[in-house]
């Protein structure tokens, strides 16, 4: 197309990975469960494709050797579709990819509220001295200051850790943690409330790990935890932020090899629909 409002890149990187590889065949499972998807969407009342130009702009070409060199490839990618601030849906690929996301999207918006769904904090110090994995993105991405402290939010998170000083360092980073038992416990309306008043007015950038749905709705990803959200419960949430300023979302660690049936991939197919989603109906309105 000639141009565009909104764009869905696929970042096949997963040279970051810790546990199971495979995340880099995310963005080809995900298009082809895309096939299924629909033009309306009835939850949200809105037709994505039919008020924006959507662009599928493929996917980066990004360095399997050198996730330093892939980072910088991600940052000018993302930069380049998002010039203009155009809102994206990108799909990992593995976590890695959302630190040269945030730090493009910094860039663009200055402090934005980060929504952060997963099984896992991701802000380890390293991975064996590596700073640059898919445990540690979110910790580069508080040191480089690219969201707003205090204003940002961990969703889903279980598992055992390497210790209780795991959850000692993040507590100094600017997030608030719902668990995912919490989420079970108090219920989506609940925690959507409490998540809407912690973003405040901030632009906010959700990053979705596909491992924060439980392996049952999920199965197809490098690091499976059991007890997570079921893909009902992502959607609520995710659905919440209707109206609010969401200048991005990603989808991350869908890792084909794992899936059962594409049971992963049509989920992840589907919350990016649900973005589209969302972008669509702030413009509407
Ligand atoms: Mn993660």
């Amino acid at each position: 197309v000639d141009s565009y409002d909104v764009a869905v890149l696929g970042v096949p990187f997963d040279s970051g990975v810790s546990f199971r590889p495979g995340a880099r065949f995310g963005p080809s499972a995900i298009r082809e469960a895309s096939r299924l998807l629909k033009p309306f969407n009835p939850a949200l009342h809105v037709e994505p494709f039919g008020v924006h130009q959507v662009v599928d702009a493929g996917d980066l070409g990004v360095n399997p050797f050198s996730i330093e060199a892939a980072i910088e490839q991600i940052d000018a990618g993302v930069s380049a579709l998002v010039n203009g601030l155009k809102p994206i849906v990108i799909f990992g690929g593995d976590h890695t990819i959302s630190l040269p996301i945030l730090r493009a999207m910094h860039r663009l918006y200055g402090k934005i509220a980060l929504v952060h769904f997963d099984a896992h904090l991701d802000t380890w110090p390293t991975y064996f001295g590596a700073e640059y994995t898919h445990g540690t993105p979110f910790r580069r991405a508080a040191e480089e200051g690219l969201f707003a402290y205090e204003c940002s939010a961990h969703v889903g998170i279980r598992g055992p850790l390497y210790g209780v000083e795991d959850l000692e360092q993040d507590a100094g980073l600017g997030f608030r943690i719902w668990s995912a038992l919490d989420v079970d416990r108090r219920g989506v309306e609940v925690i959507l409330d409490e998540l809407k008043e912690q973003v405040g007015e901030h632009p906010i950038y959700i990053s979705i790990d596909v491992d924060v749905l439980d392996p049952a709705f999920a199965p197809g990803t490098g690091t499976p935890e059991v007890g997570g959200l079921s893909s009902r419960e992502l959607l609520y949430l995710i659905r919440g932020f209707a109206l609010k300023h969401v200048v991005g979302v990603d989808v991350v660690e869908v890792a084909p090899a794992y899936d059962s049936a594409g049971i992963t991939a049509s989920a992840a197919s589907t919350l990016g629909f649900e973005a589209l989603s969302l972008f669509a109906l702030r413009a509407v309105n």
